[in-house]
């Protein structure tokens, strides 16, 4: 309830004609590695970019494959908008741009600055004849770039997965990862390093650490960061006074994933009075987890600053208008039995899923729809049943009021139905669909 108050209040006010939330957020192109950052009343999120490997280049097929760097921004975590390419591998002097290796960034701004910041094989060796990572800079007067990036790479870094703090007495620090989580002062340039690389003691030593995200809340300084506990990552937490540490490692913000994607890379941030995981999950890519793709979920803490465990949703965030598609396979809550959902096009993944409700009264909820206020008269569903269905459209709860019941003719072809809404209501509801019949499958439902 907590939950659906403050996605309420937080959007009502935001909320524009053409919603549609759900996760992923990104959903032409892979995507990782999300830093969501707030600039200028709109939420940015700089991530990594995956592609499958190209052909011909020498390019392992079962590793991270990384070219370039867009930016995404929303005002409502709903829409999200690609502004495009920012940083390429083939754009900065001191990148190998044959290594595809453009993995987590960050991006902060100062003094009117944007400052991003990204981890890339170098393409000479350094003093100790590696190659190796470096972090470099690019540099832009708005989010969006243009972004110049800096000849070199930032000095006495060798490592990946930058962050950047700003703390309150203008101190700004640089942390990374490179077997250890790493760091250091940055110059008020943000360019240079202004101390010695520090090794962040008190963290645990078996498994794999990195990605360090470091925030500030009520005086605490969350050291967040994924770690490998058994197989693949999980999303930890250590809290501390200052933000050089030393920090207490102190609980787990999201479990692995449950089909073993082996990453996971997340990012918090405050938008409107409510905090959000950033994160990602191989939703597009099911056999391959290095082609990843970003989600957002709502973010809590306990009343002793503790954080609440994040447990993923496809529904994600945000309002979804009622004339958008509406995708049900990014469901609240499904039934237990007789209701799953599936790719389309197992090939062409980003054409997305369908809801496959196989028993009578199978069902799924999709919450925080906005009906509006005008009267909308008909509903749409995309369905196909090959034995003929009836799907009934509820709203609140399973067992709320019918207010349409739609008739999916026989065949085997995706057909676009349409019935009449009998008891509209106006607002904000949570929208269900419940087989009626025979089995039935679902790409989206809108209303009109
Ligand atoms: O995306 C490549 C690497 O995988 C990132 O730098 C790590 O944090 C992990 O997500």
């Amino acid at each position: 309830m907590k939950n659906f108050r403050s996605l309420m209040l937080s959007f009502v006010v935001l909320a524009t004609s053409s919603l549609s939330a759900q996760n992923p957020i990104v959903r032409n192109q892979f995507s990782a590695d999300p830093t969501a950052r707030v600039f200028n009343g709109k939420v940015y999120v700089f991530p990594s970019h995956d592609i499958p490997a190209p052909e011909g280049k020498g390019l392992r097929k079962d590793w991270f494959c990384m070219p370039d760097y867009h930016v995404f921004s929303s005002e409502n975590l709903t829409d999200w908008t690609d502004h495009g390419m920012i940083v390429s591998q083939n754009k900065v002097a001191w990148v190998d741009s044959t290594s595809y290796s453009m993995w987590a960034p960050d991006c902060i701004e100062r003094n009117g600055k944007y400052y991003f910041y990204f981890p890339a094989n170098k393409n000479i060796a350094g003093p100790n004849g590696r190659k190796g990572f470096g972090i470099g800079v690019a540099v832009a007067d708005k989010p969006e770039g243009p972004y110049i990036p800096q000849a070199q790479p930032i000095k006495g870094v060798n490592g990946i997965d930058p962050n950047v703090l700003i703390d309150k007495d203008g101190q700004a620090y640089l942390y990374w990862s490179m077997g250890n989580l790493f760091v250091a002062k940055l110059k008020d340039n943000m360019l240079e390093l202004d101390s010695e690389p520090l090794v962040i003691p008190n963290l645990p030593q078996k498994g794999l650490k990195e990605g360090p995200y470091v925030f500030e809340r009520n005086g605490l300084y969350y050291l967040t960061f994924p770690h490998v506990e058994n197989k693949v990552e999980r999303l930890e937490y250590a809290i501390g006074d200052n933000p050089m540490g030393p920090f207490k490692m102190t609980g787990v913000i999201m479990d692995e994933s449950p089909v073993n994607c082996w990453t996971n890379h997340q990012s918090i941030v405050r938008y409107s009075n409510q905090w959000y995981l950033f994160y990602h999950h191989n939703d597009y890519s099911p056999k391959f987890d290095k082609n990843r793709s970003i989600r957002v979920d709502s973010l809590f803490f306990d009343a002793d600053g503790k954080i609440q465990k994040v447990i993923p949703t496809f529904r994600g965030v945000g309002v979804t208008s009622a004339k958008e598609n509406i995708q049900p396979d990014r469901y609240s809550n499904i039934s237990k039995t007789g209701a799953s959902i599936a790719l389309i096009d197992t090939v062409n993944t980003f054409v997305g899923w369908k809801t496959i409700l196989k028993t009578p009264e199978a069902w799924v909820q999709y919450n925080t729809v906005d009906f509006g206020t005008k009267k909308l008269k008909t509903v749409q569903v995309k369905a196909r049943s090959v034995n003929g269905g009836i799907l009934q459209i509820r709203i609140d709860k399973v067992d709320g009021p019918v207010i349409a019941e739609v008739k999916v003719p026989k065949g085997v072809n995706w057909n676009t139905v349409e019935a009449k809404v009998s008891k509209f209501q106006s607002g904000i509801h949570h929208l269900v669909v419940m087989q009626k019949d025979s089995p039935v499958e679902i790409d989206w439902v809108k209303f009109q």
